[in-house]
């Protein structure tokens, strides 16, 4: 047993105590909200001990430590995950039967955790996950944000936005550690003083307006070591009026606005994802933290360590795309300023310490401050990016005499902005893309100049997810059955024992076990389906899944101009063999993405059209499930029958919903995009469903201006009727308008951009191909078992252990810790 206090009668005594003492209630009395809270701060007990374990083998080893600086984490729940990883979800489960309470039921109570938009947010949960079950020192840094991704609700097919206000009952995962706290301080001016008893010259911020950062922990768990790190996301308080220099003591003014400061500074995360939009309000969310974090381990780091020189042997602050850039100025400042460290020597320390990860090339979302704004709120900072790029830039000239064309390309500073990356790359010591193809692409597309110039920089880490929560969490049936047929528990921790399950590709009996957990996980996705979107799908059809943000790079516009194919197909042959089909979309767009709004808007008017036409018995269905989000997407991958990873090749620079439908046995229908090209490597060619340009053909189009949709358009009449009806009312009510701006966008963009940017007409046949050989697949069901058996046995690469031990080798060499208990 893991640990004593989930001993049935103990664990129960706990539960019941916690009731009494939180709600002076019984068991009975209390609400399903009062139990989860009850049952979550017995299980945090229990954490705790081994988070002070875990605490004291840090102090007696002094591992290295990784921060994680994340502008996003999204968590997904807690309490299953924590029980999980425990190794007592099943005890626990068992004690509260017999309580009459039902875990799962339990665990639907707890809001879930979204901190993050998408890909990069949940990546960085499942790194911590992974990091704490490797047994290494890790501080994931963020923001405690008071309102976390939208709630998403569908009303008449438009998508409306509301608060997620997920700590309004309390999170009882968390501690708040005031003792912590650290002050952050924007704009005013920077004071330059010479200091003749020491010949230096000091940098004084005055008139500046600053917060208090209050750090709050949140325990990640380790599976099955009592390893404990800390997730510390930091909240922001108004500094009161007696901390305020004696000058602005009893200045009213100065109060009300340090207020306001340290109210709207952590109020809601940004819900753009790929996507830059210049708000100076996010640029204060990213220094907020950025200085907090910082600032809180170079005094841990202080504590025991007297050298600060050799704090890259102790401390590694990994970036997580350019929002948290700053950090590397910062750390300057304080080597600087506070350190009083001369330049090079916090130059040297600064750049053995930081390490960038890039995670997109699409071009609107690169970090681009514009200098006015930048100067002015973080005016320390910049002066101190000046001096790295007018370094760099000697550099730069060194080694291209002459070539000015260079030094524009590459400067930080440049045309009045201030651009994050190349600031990253500069300072970093390693620069990593997320997939194989992805950082290929970085090295000889986008950051070629960087590349030629510190090709030693440069390295790749293919994303991982992990199995913890999307198999062992996600989908107990098929977890369970996986340990039964390789006859260890161990893949839980070692993803490449899956491949023992390649014995059973040819064995009826073993796939027909597959099939019926498959099944069994459809039945229970259509019955979520059912309740919450109230239509009836029939899970003996394809469950055919695209569960993403919503992105025009993602081309869920695809998709769904498609599915108005097949339903003209069957319309016009309603004698055509065709076996059911149900396409299910989750997405959230962003809330100031018009484009994307529509699309959402279409496709549920086609699942309006189409699940109503009696006529094409059922053989068709659409469903659009409001509010995707971490918890309802374990539920949705483990039901996939088809994985749609559909971008136009060379935009996604990974993805990891791939991953997660591949460890579900779900074969990918997919273009040679981002970690596809390694998902197909290691399943083979002949268990996915691949189409479409080349990432080569793309970026080939693109240097020449485009290609003309219009041919397609003139030349295939399928796909003429189906851009038709974008605009001949079919799908709204006989309004010409509705969907115009889609039409025009892959025909003629009123914007000025080109016309079909991502390739939708030109992919489109090849993708109607590739559809039609997954319905003849499907069709042959041992065929098809043995497809879906492989996918899930080949999916060992794809773990987030895999990818963090990586990153631990490769770029930041950290000690293994044992926690002894
Ligand atoms: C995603 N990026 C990539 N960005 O799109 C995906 N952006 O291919 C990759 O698998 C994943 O990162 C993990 O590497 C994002 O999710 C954002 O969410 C984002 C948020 C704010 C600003 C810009």
């Amino acid at each position: 047993m893991y640990n004593p206090r989930f001993e049935k009668e103990t664990f129960k005594k706990e539960v019941k105590h916690n009731v009494k003492t939180l709600y002076r209630k019984t068991i009975e009395e209390a609400t399903p909200q009062q139990l989860f809270q009850a049952v979550s701060y017995a299980v945090k007990e229990v954490i705790i001990d081994d988070w002070i374990a875990t605490q004291n083998q840090f102090k007696k080893d002094d591992p290295k430590i990784v921060y994680y600086m994340s502008m996003e984490f999204l968590m997904g729940r807690a309490l299953g995950n924590n029980l999980i990883n425990m190794t007592a979800y099943k005890e626990v489960k068992a004690a509260l039967d017999e309580m009459g309470i039902d875990l799962n039921a339990i665990e639907d109570e707890e809001p879930d955790p979204a901190l993050g938009n998408g890909g990069l947010g949940r990546l960085a949960a499942c790194f911590l996950d992974s990091l704490a079950t490797l047994g290494y020192a890790a501080y994931g840094c963020g923001i405690r944000y008071r309102y976390g991704m939208f709630k998403q609700k569908i009303e008449n097919g438009y998508q409306v936005e509301t608060p997620d206000n997920w700590l309004k009952e309390g999170n009882p995962f968390e501690l708040r550690r005031e003792e912590y706290a650290k002050e952050v301080r924007f704009g005013g001016n920077i004071r330059v003083e010479y200091d003749d008893s020491t010949n230096r010259t000091k940098f004084v911020q005055e008139n500046y307006e600053s917060v208090l950062a209050i750090p709050y922990d949140m325990p990640i768990v380790g599976y099955g070591n009592h390893h404990v790190n800390t997730l510390r996301i930091w909240d922001a308080k108004a500094i009161t009026d007696f901390q305020l220099d004696s000058f602005d003591r009893g200045d009213y003014h100065k109060a009300v606005e340090q207020e306001n400061l340290a109210k709207t500074i952590v109020e809601v995360l940004y819900p753009n994802d790929n996507h830059y939009a210049g708000k100076e309000l996010r640029l204060k969310q990213q220094y907020f933290f950025i200085s907090a974090s910082i600032q809180a381990a170079i005094t841990k780091y202080k504590k025991t360590h007297d050298d600060i020189h050799k704090l890259p042997e102790k401390v590694i602050f990994q970036m997580n795309d350019t929002h948290p850039t700053v950090a590397v100025a910062e750390l300057m400042r304080i080597l600087l300023d506070e350190e009083e460290l001369g330049w090079n020597e916090a130059w040297d320390i600064t750049t053995k310490t930081c390490a960038y990860t890039n995670h997109t090339i699409m071009a609107e979302a690169l970090e681009k401050w514009p200098i006015d704004l930048f100067s002015r709120l973080l005016p320390r900072v910049y002066q101190i990016i000046q001096e790295i790029d007018r370094r760099f830039l000697i550099q730069v000239r060194e080694r291209y005499p002459g070539n000015e064309e260079k030094v524009r390309k590459m400067a930080i500073l440049y045309n009045g902005q201030v651009r994050m990356a190349h600031l990253a790359i500069v300072a970093g010591f390693s620069v990593n893309g997320v997939a194989r193809l992805h950082t290929e692409i970085l090295k000889n597309q986008e950051l070629r100049d960087f590349y030629e110039m510190m090709p030693q920089k440069f390295n790749n880490k293919t994303n991982g997810i992990t199995q913890r929560r999307f198999l062992m969490h996600g989908n107990p049936l098929l977890a369970d059955w996986v340990t039964e047929k390789i006859g260890t528990k161990d893949w839980i921790t070692d993803l490449s024992l899956m491949s023992g399950l390649k014995k059973y590709a040819d064995d009826s009996k073993a796939l027909a076990e597959f099939m019926d957990i498959k099944y069994k996980n459809k039945v229970r996705l259509a019955e979520y389906i059912r309740k919450h979107n109230g239509i009836e799908v029939d899970p003996r059809s394809i469950f055919d899944v695209q569960v993403k943000r919503l992105h025009e790079y993602k081309r869920q516009l695809l998709n769904i101009l498609h599915v108005m194919y097949l339903y003209n197909q069957i319309k016009e042959h309603p004698e055509m063999s065709f076996f059911p089909r149900t396409f299910i979309f989750g997405a959230k767009a962003s809330a100031g993405y018009i484009r994307a709004k529509e699309i959402i808007k279409l496709i549920n008017s086609v699942a309006d059209i189409v699940n109503n036409d009696r006529s094409i018995n059922g053989k068709l269905k659409v469903v659009f499930i409001e509010d995707y989000r971490v918890s309802n997407a374990e539920i949705i991958f483990a039901a996939a029958d088809v994985s749609e990873q559909i971008s136009t090749a060379s935009k996604e620079a990974s993805g990891t919903g791939n991953m997660k439908f591949m460890l579900n046995g779900a074969p990918t229908l997919g273009t040679m995009d981002g970690a596809n090209v390694e998902i197909v490597e290691e399943v083979g060619m002949e268990n996915a469903f691949i189409f479409g340009l080349s990432s080569e053909e793309v970026i080939n189009y693109e240097n020449n201006g485009g290609y003309h949709p219009q041919d397609i358009y003139n030349s295939d009449p399928d796909i003429r009727k189906v851009v038709d009806q974008l605009i001949n009312g079919t799908y709204s009510n006989g309004d010409h308008e509705m969907y115009r701006d889609l039409y025009n966008s892959l025909l003629c963009p009123k914007d000025g951009s080109k016309a079909d940017m991502y390739f939708i007409l030109k992919d489109f046949r090849a993708y109607a191909e590739a559809q039609k050989k997954v319905e003849e697949a499907y069709k042959d069901k041992e065929r098809w078992a043995k497809m879906a058996l492989l996918n899930t046995a080949c999916c060992g690469k794809f773990t987030s252990d895999r990818t963090i031990q990586e990153y631990v080798d490769d770029i930041w060499h950290l000690d293994k810790v044992t926690v002894e208990i």
